[in-house]
């Protein structure tokens, strides 16, 4: 347990099995969503009984990828499934309390597939590298391990969790290696306008208005190395927008002139939530980590209990001591 398996002994151990549990991490992305899509497809195509889920819905966007009107939002690993004959594929997912509950009370097979490079290795079977652009990658990966064919339908959800992972090839984790998984699928005759239109030209006008309030409050740190803004609880019921609409805001925030980091607050109920980005040589991860946070060196987010104006003012002040090196 714990060590690095390979994605042979991976195939070969699922492959035995006839149930397939695969769960995705809480406020699914598009490679958690698409990873999940690609794998209930081979496994379908195999002849597993499948199931797939997380504990939040699939964000509008990704709606266009196969097998996401079978998709569950689930608290707890449903009891239905216990039994010897039941894999749990764990995708894209750095440690479990970001999923369903229960996985960890399971004693028959768990496999945990990401590239995270916090992950826990939470699995009978783990397979987690870093070097990977996106958890779709890895499953990729797999599929070519295996006798098995990729199925045609699974080629969507392997693209779509590269080209957001990677922000479409732009992030410093975009490697020729993402481009040349790409070039295979698009000589499959996959459309990429198409996809391209499904997740990023399909925004709301509530959702443009949202960018427009983060854009209008931003601040730069005084040497102009990080730029911050945030979100009221408010400006989402006054816009009607929904907490997905602000996916992509801390992205734009860094193509300040001058910025190395980024960071968007997001008022929630009872906390705020922070997200962070950085260009290639400086680290958010370890600032997430100082609240308990974490991810990767580009992209890291954590909570704050804290009222938001306190939440703001604190990670201002703290980027000011943190940009100081950069
Ligand atoms: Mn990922």
């Amino acid at each position: 347990m714990n060590d690095q398996a390979t994605l042979k002994d991976i195939a070969k151990a699922i492959e035995k099995r006839d149930i397939w549990a695969i769960f995705v991490h809480e406020r699914p992305d598009g490679d958690a969503i698409g990873s999940g899509s690609a794998f209930y497809c081979w496994g379908t195509e195999m002849g597993k009984k499948c199931l797939w889920g997380g504990t939040h819905p699939v964000p509008k966007v990704y709606e266009f990828l196969p097998y996401v009107d079978v998709y569950q939002v689930l608290e707890r690993v449903p009891d239905q499934l216990k039994g010897p004959d039941r894999a749990i594929i764990v995708l894209d997912t750095s440690n479990l309390s970001r999923c369903v509950a229960g996985i960890e009370d399971d004693l028959t097979l768990i496999v945990n597939i990401d590239h995270h490079m916090d992950n826990q290795r939470f699995g009978h079977l783990n397979y987690v590298d870093p070097t990977s652009c996106a958890t779709a990658e890895i499953v990729w990966d797999l599929f070519k391990e295996s006798e098995h064919p990729i199925p045609k339908d699974s080629l969507l959800g392997i693209y779509t969790g590269i080209i957001t992972d990677t922000g479409h090839f732009t992030y410093s984790n975009t490697t020729s290696k993402a481009h040349a998984i790409a070039q295979d699928i698009l000589s499959t005759g996959i459309n990429p306008e198409q996809i391209f239109r499904h997740i990023y030209a399909n925004r709301s006008l509530a959702g443009l208005k949202l960018w427009g309030y983060a854009f209008i409050r931003a601040l730069s740190t005084s040497n102009g190395k990080a730029v911050i803004s945030w979100l009221k609880l408010e400006d989402f019921e006054k816009l009607g927008a929904d907490s997905y609409d602000s996916e992509g805001i801390v992205n734009q925030l860094l193509y300040v002139r001058g910025a190395a980091i980024s960071a968007l607050l997001t008022e929630g109920e009872d906390e705020v939530r922070v997200s962070f980005r950085s260009i290639t040589g400086v680290s958010v991860r370890e600032l997430a980590q100082k609240w308990d946070g974490g991810g990767h060196p580009q992209a890291a987010a954590c909570k704050l209990r804290l009222p938001l104006e306190k939440a703001v003012k604190t990670v201002l002040q703290t980027l000011e001591e943190y940009t100081q090196d950069v």
